[in-house]
């Protein structure tokens, strides 16, 4: 029996390769998270830019978050009762806000061995279709990896700006609205992404990307996770740290280390992603 998903949902994760929505936290508790970050962004105006690769290392409220149980239900329940909180994120869109996400695949550039790696996407506050709701192309985790490019505009919220090099048909996108609290879950391979904000309020999601404890990074770099359920029989991570408060210095040391070996690996894998373009191209069509 499925710990928070329906059987169906649980269908629905496997054919389509996403769930929406998932009522993990309350709007009150989605409210309290959202405080806690606010207030470290007002004590910290750089504090994206400093911690871009995996906050969660940095930020107790992250940590925390990552950690909730009814998100690690639902997750268990698509990748078992084994799971490693890999990376996390921010992607925010303020009033007005430009910033857009171009159609990819997460695990393009991530180097990890099999699949069995799932997002969750945490509302914070609404995300709606006038905010940039991020929408999901269903079925299309069943293509494989498919050929991306990278692409330069500062609007895009990617770091590489990668773009699936497939046509997309908009008219299959289907959009993933969620009340502050609520939660989807997506599959590594599903073509996703988002439109700007053209609405007069924020729109801010916590990305968490789980992992199932026997996948390993394929890449020849060093790569760390948190043990968040179940036990780690494989120890293919090297295991995280907890901080004990924001920017706890035993935490940062460790960041800074992960953070340069995780560049390298990105563009490592970025280039031969390139060597591999054309041939991609040549086999692969939505
Ligand atoms: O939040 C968005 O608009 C896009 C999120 C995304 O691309 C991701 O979770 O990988």
């Amino acid at each position: 029996m499925p710990k928070m998903l329906s059987e169906a949902q649980v269908e629905q994760y496997r054919s389509e390769g996403f769930v929406c929505p998932l009522d993990a936290l309350s709007v009150e508790e989605a409210a309290e998270f959202l405080a806690r970050m606010e207030d470290l962004e007002n004590r910290e105006p750089d504090l994206w830019v400093r911690s871009k690769i995996k906050p969660h290392l940095l930020m107790l409220w992250l940590n925390d978050l990552m950690r909730n149980s009814n998100i690690l239900d639902a997750i268990e329940d698509v990748l078992g009762p084994d799971i490693m909180a890999w990376a996390t994120g921010h992607f925010d869109k303020k009033p007005h806000d430009p910033s857009f996400v171009t159609w990819h695949q997460d695990g393009t550039y991530w180097g990890l061995s099999e699949p069995s790696v799932v997002t969750a996407w945490v509302a914070l506050t609404p995300s709606n279709r006038e905010n940039g709701c991020m929408r999901v192309i269903p079925g299309s985790h069943h293509k494989g990896q498919l050929p991306h490019r990278d692409t330069d505009n500062k609007n895009n919220l990617l770091s590489r700006g990668q773009d699936v090099e497939v046509d997309v048909d908009e008219d299959q996108a289907v959009d993933l609205e969620l009340r502050p609290g609520q939660v989807s879950l997506h599959h590594t391979m599903l073509i996703h992404g988002s439109k700007p904000n053209f609405s007069d309020t924020r729109r801010l999601g916590i990305t968490i990307r789980y992992v199932a404890a026997h996948v390993s990074q394929t890449s020849g770099f060093r790569d760390s996770a948190t043990l968040v359920r179940g036990t780690d029989k494989y120890q293919n991570f090297i295991a995280e740290p907890r901080p004990r408060w924001d920017f706890d210095p035993d935490a940062v040391e460790f960041y800074n280390e992960i953070v340069a070996e995780s560049r390298r690996r990105k563009d490592a894998i970025a280039a031969d992603h390139q060597n591999r373009q054309e041939l991609l191209k040549a086999t692969t069509k939505l």
